[in-house]
């Protein structure tokens, strides 16, 4: 049977066992699609079934979690972990709290996860998990006691050597200091249980900057490839959570200007540059909607989201020399993709999980502008967690430059690995391909040495 054959088997059994799950089913079609120059140069992939076994999840772990309200009223959100391949090391992954969080969401978060960890060269496995719990408006207790329930079930299903949780969308130190105490609670033991904890009980320097800082990383060796820099480059940032920050912080460092931010209610085009203590102050540390970063700077430009056909993804309308879409999946359409081209853009660089659609995606590379994909360009959050887990499980701290300078070595070799793949199958600076083959080629490798398990 030939490769395309076996790729279409497994996409249609997808369709049939995973009904309606479309973020999954986009996520593996893609992945698919592009190992195809591999499995073609060799059968032993396909021979091996891997592509069925690998977009199957190892386990599936869906549960309720009731938790009671400030008004005493008992809550009922849903609670899920996809441990979804082990061949290289431990579950590794973050949790994501959002309204729109369903098992197809997990999956494609968890699927994407297992080629991201095997790029970073690290040994971790791939993971996800969270809860359709909304965080927006719940008191700190609301959230603790949300958390606190949320691991009275997952702590049997985790451990540090057995499967690592950590933040994403909604999950940040103060959700997983909660999470970590219950899980102290209920097993009486303190292990690297979860990453991105606070530097006073375990946590690594520089976690929280990590993921904005590698993305930024990542283009910038993108774009030395190609003998351009992010010196003076405009630049449209999405999203102002912890990658959008943290991305805006670092773009300043290396002389560029990042001019939006936006979060899931409208957008912000600050043509001077984003003032970065102002964007803390709002979302940071008192967590307001970005319509509140006007009232500290007038000539910025706040645009609802309901002033806008394409909800909060207007940040793409403003010209730019290089996007980094860092909210969320499917936040940058075709249409966005036509805008970036007519106004010159020359990178997109994913800081979010699939944020780029597949038809943008294809218009962008048609249109040569580069296209750094997010389970490469975003990868510095997970290696840096995996360097939280060696610091556990040494007892060691190391300091902020030490993790800085590892992350920046990580994020050049990621980089290396990607094109140099994209290279050997002869579509040079096409990363999509590079990244993918890079990451599946070890994971189903090691599949294959382990045997039929
Ligand atoms: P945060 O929760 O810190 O921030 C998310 C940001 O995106 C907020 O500004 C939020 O707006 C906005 N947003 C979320 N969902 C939507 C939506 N449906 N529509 C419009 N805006 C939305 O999350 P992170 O910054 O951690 O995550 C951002 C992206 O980066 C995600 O795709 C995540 O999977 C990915 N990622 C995160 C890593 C990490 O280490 N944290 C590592 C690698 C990837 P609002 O403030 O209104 O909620
Ligand atoms: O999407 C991601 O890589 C993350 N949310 C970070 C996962 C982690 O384990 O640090």
């Amino acid at each position: 049977m030939s490769a395309k054959s076996d790729i279409e088997n497994v996409l249609q059994r997808i369709k049939v066992c995973s009904p309606g799950q479309n973020e999954f089913y986009q996520a593996a079609h893609e992945v698919l699609h592009s190992l195809i120059p591999l499995l073609e140069e060799d059968e032993i992939y396909c021979a091996n079934n891997i592509l069925e076994r690998i977009t199957v999840a190892e386990r599936t772990i869906i549960f309720r979690v009731n938790w009671v309200d400030d008004q005493g009223k008992i809550q009922t959100n849903l609670g899920y972990r996809v441990q979804f391949n082990s061949a290289i090391g431990p579950y590794k992954g973050g949790l994501r709290f959002h309204p729109s969080v369903n098992l197809g969401i997990i999956k494609f978060l968890g699927f994407e996860q297992i080629f991201k960890n095997s790029l970073t060269g690290l040994p971790i496995g791939g993971a996800k998990g969270g809860s359709n719990f909304d965080p927006k408006g719940k008191s700190d207790n609301e959230i603790m006691r949300f958390c606190q329930s949320f691991m009275s079930e997952l702590y049997k299903h985790i451990g540090e050597t057995k499967d690592v949780p950590a933040g994403d969308i909604g999950v940040g130190a103060r959700e997983i200091g909660y999470l970590f105490g219950q899980y102290k609670r209920l097993t009486g033991t303190f292990e690297g249980v979860l990453t991105g904890k606070n530097i006073n009980w375990g946590g690594s320097n520089a976690r929280k900057e990590a993921t904005g800082y590698g993305s930024v990383y990542f283009a910038d060796n993108f774009l030395r490839k190609y003998n351009k820099s992010l010196e003076d480059k405009v630049c449209t940032v999405s999203g102002s959570g912890n990658v959008a920050i943290y991305t805006i912080e670092k773009l300043y460092s290396m002389g560029a200007i990042p001019v939006t931010c936006s979060d899931s209610r409208g957008s912000i085009y600050h043509k001077n540059g984003i003032d970065l203590n102002s964007l803390k102050a709002v979302k940071e540390i008192n967590k307001q909607s970005l319509e509140a970063y006007v009232a500290l700077h007038s000539d910025a430009v706040y645009t609802p989201v309901s002033h806008y056909p394409k909800g909060g993804h207007q940040v793409w309308s403003i010209p730019c020399d290089i996007a980094f879409p860092s909210a969320t999946q499917n936040e940058l359409t075709i249409e966005d993709a036509k805008m970036l081209v007519d106004h010159g853009c020359i990178l997109v660089n994913e800081g979010a999980n699939m944020p780029t659609t597949p038809d943008a995606i294809t218009y962008l590379q048609k249109h040569h502008v580069l296209f750094a994909p997010g389970k490469a360009a975003n990868a510095g959050g997970v290696a840096t967690s995996q360097l939280e887990m060696s610091q556990n499980a040494s007892m060691a701290t190391w300091t902020f430059e030490e993790v800085d300078n590892k992350l920046r070595q990580i994020m050049s070799n990621i980089f290396k690995t990607a094109y140099e793949t994209s290279k050997e199958f002869n579509c040079e600076g096409d990363l999509v391909t590079g990244a993918n083959i890079a990451g599946f080629r070890k994971v189903a490798d090691s599949m294959i040495d382990q045997g039929a398990i």
